[in-house]
């Protein structure tokens, strides 16, 4: 079964029909943080998540939605949702979407004096622990996408031995689970992302599947599990996009994307210079997922955007910056977010479907 993706605001969401309801595999959705109480009651069958995080623009599509898609043979049969441990999830023959929060004062997590874990790091290893062992349990081998999300990404809480950010002590219980779980196969990592908001839960999402993805890289870039060791002790555990035919349909999952060329981020303190910049890594790893697909069906200027803003008041500089590098009003969604390099003050994500049909290998 086919995979298709939608973008909606909150209140369309909440007034959909109970038959379109049954198809939707999950969801990621930006809400204002008094909101995500009365959002989370949509639908209990739905995983989804609900990051509390401020929408400064386009609220109109704040949830990306991924569907079931209706159009391929098989639809009649229902998607199967389910529970196991922390993660809540839902799938259909082809397709698994999970979500799991694990709150960093959880039982599960063991914060004795003597323990040299940070509670993040072990919340990190119990939530990708549980989420790969569901995997192998049901048989989707493939990840092709993880959404993270955690509150104070840049602080160090002093809760780690080496005082280190939180983000690298995500990194490390992040890393200790690809290598346990034999998921650290260098080249074909999932793509993903990895944002900071204001409080809340170790909140991941993911897509999996039975259909091998093709990892994608950015020329313009180091591999982030290669970067050097400066960024951190143990590398992220992510590729720049995957690359995934459901059902004959190409799919681009295009991973969180900043002003970083080589390993080093540019133009700290200029937010247009970072916008561009990152526009233009994304138009590369766009143009190196068309010559892997053999043909130009990914088209950038098509995408809905999710734009993660460090500054509110950096709004209206990237949206002026996105307009001239578009030349035409694109589709995004700009929520308030902090990224995982102090200097980074943008990173923008994007989910592409081919374009056209013609052009498929
Ligand atoms: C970068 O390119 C920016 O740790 O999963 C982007 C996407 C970034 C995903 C992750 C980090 C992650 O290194 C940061």
């Amino acid at each position: 079964m086919g995979i298709q993706i939608e973008y909606l605001s909150l209140a369309e969401l909440k007034s959909q029909p109970l038959a379109w309801q049954n198809k939707v595999l999950g969801l990621v959705s930006f809400v204002d943080a008094a909101g995500v109480y009365e959002a989370q009651k949509i639908n209990g069958q739905i995983p989804g998540i609900f990051l509390g995080a401020s929408v400064l623009s386009g609220a109109e599509s704040a949830s990306e939605i991924l569907l079931s898609d209706e159009s391929s043979m098989d639809t009649k049969q229902p998607l199967i949702s389910g529970e196991q441990g922390q993660i809540r999830y839902r799938c259909n023959g082809d397709l698994l979407f999970g979500v799991i929060s694990l709150d960093e004062a959880s039982e599960l997590i063991i914060t004795s004096p003597g323990n040299p874990f940070s509670a993040l790091q072990q919340a990190t290893e119990i939530a990708y622990q549980q989420i790969f062992t569901l995997l192998d349990d049901l048989g989707f081998p493939n990840v092709y996408r993880f959404w993270n999300y955690m509150a104070n990404i840049n602080g160090s809480d002093g809760d780690d031995q080496q005082n280190l950010e939180r983000y690298r002590q995500f990194n490390i219980g992040r890393k200790n689970v690809f290598v346990k779980m034999g998921r650290e196969h260098g080249q074909q990592l999932p793509a993903a992302c990895a944002l900071g908001l204001k409080g809340g839960p170790l909140t991941i999402a993911f897509l999996a599947g039975k259909a091998p993805a093709i990892a994608i890289e950015n020329p313009r870039q180091v591999k982030a599990y290669n970067y050097p060791e400066q960024y951190g002790p143990r590398t992220p555990s992510f590729s720049r996009a995957t690359l995934v035919h459901i059902e004959q349909k190409a799919c681009l999952f295009i991973s969180g994307t900043a002003s970083i060329v080589g390993h080093e981020t540019l133009h700290a303190e200029d937010i247009t210079g970072q916008t561009q910049e990152t526009l233009v890594n994304l138009e590369a790893v766009v143009s190196e997922a068309n010559r892997v697909q053999g043909g130009a069906v990914f088209d950038l200027s098509n995408a809905c955007f999710r734009v993660y803003v460090r500054h509110a008041a950096d709004l209206d500089s990237i949206r002026e910056t996105m307009r001239n590098h578009f030349s035409h009003q694109v589709q995004a969604v700009f929520v308030q977010a902090d990224i995982c390099r102090e200097e980074l003050l943008i990173e923008i994500e994007a989910t592409l479907q081919q374009t056209s049909i013609a052009h498929a290998a």
